[in-house]
């Protein structure tokens, strides 16, 4: 029979999981919690949060799990519900940044509300959290910072300049991060979906156009599913990845390996 690999076992280890009401963060916080993390789950929505939470609890029997209903982009809000985490959950430490937004439009034509809203919600958002929880982990002398990346962190596509930036962006934030806090015990690294079946991208999906092209473009020629994603996330997350620093793990069927 086989067993969990101790180097993959999460047990004892709490885990944020931003933008995790649904999508890539619940598939993500649903594989943590496999392998033995209490999860925080976080969405600006509480109710949505509270249903999530039951259906994880009801699909990973024991799990431990939490509900943090902050918007990523609101230093206040992060400060009042990390400290309360802290105090009446758990210490945090393995943090996976993952909210994330797109919104799309030619690059002559994008507003400053499409800029602004995506770099924040998809970059800056990062750096707030982090900033909340880093000190605490340093202070521990150990933690893991996950970055939800993209294929977008390193290439491009008409229409999302703006989310190609902030994916960029923190694949470098990843790095700095990495810099400063190897040091004090920290991991930081990032995951980097390629093509995933969310929300996010319903539009894309349901275009028959854009489905055949992504499928002929991407050499497993196929979308990823958001489960396909844990286990490069519970890799990040365990001392399995203790010597890993300033990485971005692709998880994307072959699509940055191809021309
Ligand atoms: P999704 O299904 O649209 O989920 C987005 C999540 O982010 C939701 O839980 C949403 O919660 C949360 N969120 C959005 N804005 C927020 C804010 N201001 N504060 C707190 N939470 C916020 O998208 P997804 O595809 O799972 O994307 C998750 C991450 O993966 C994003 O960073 C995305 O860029 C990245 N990614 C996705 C793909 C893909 O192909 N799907 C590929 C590469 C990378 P509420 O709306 O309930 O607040
Ligand atoms: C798009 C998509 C992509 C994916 C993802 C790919 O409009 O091309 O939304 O940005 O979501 O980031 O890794």
């Amino acid at each position: 029979m086989s067993q969990t690999q101790p180097l993959f076992d999460l047990t004892g280890h709490t885990a944020l999981i931003t933008g995790s009401s649904q999508g890539i963060g619940l598939a993500l916080a649903r594989g943590l919690a496999q392998a033995g993390a209490a999860v925080v789950l976080n969405g600006r929505d509480e109710t949505k949060l509270k249903a999530a939470a039951s259906a994880l609890m009801a699909a990973v029997p024991g799990a431990k799990v939490a509900t943090a209903a902050f918007d990523v982009t609101v230093a206040a809000e992060i400060g009042r519900e990390v400290e309360r985490l802290e105090a009446d959950f758990a210490p945090i430490d393995i943090l996976i940044n993952n909210a994330g937004i797109q919104r799309r439009s030619p690059l002559a034509e994008m507003t400053e509300a499409q800029w602004r809203e995506v770099l924040d919600t998809n970059l800056t958002s990062a750096f707030l959290v982090a900033r909340a929880v880093a000190p605490r982990m340093i202070a521990r002398k150990s933690g893991k910072i996950i970055n939800t990346c993209s294929v977008m962190s390193e290439v491009s596509r008409p229409t999302i300049a703006n989310y190609s930036a902030a994916k960029g962006g923190l694949k470098m934030l990843t790095r700095a991060m990495a810099v400063e806090w190897a040091k004090h015990g920290l991991q930081c690294n990032g995951l980097g979906p390629g093509y995933i079946v969310t929300e996010l991208n319903r539009s894309l999906v349901e275009n028959e156009d854009f489905n055949r092209w992504i499928c002929g473009r991407t050499p497993a020629g196929r979308w990823g599913q958001p489960e396909e994603l844990t286990g490069a996330a519970v890799f990040l997350a365990s001392a399995a990845s203790n010597f890993v620093n300033g990485q971005i793990l692709y998880v994307d069927g072959g699509l940055l390996a191809a021309l």
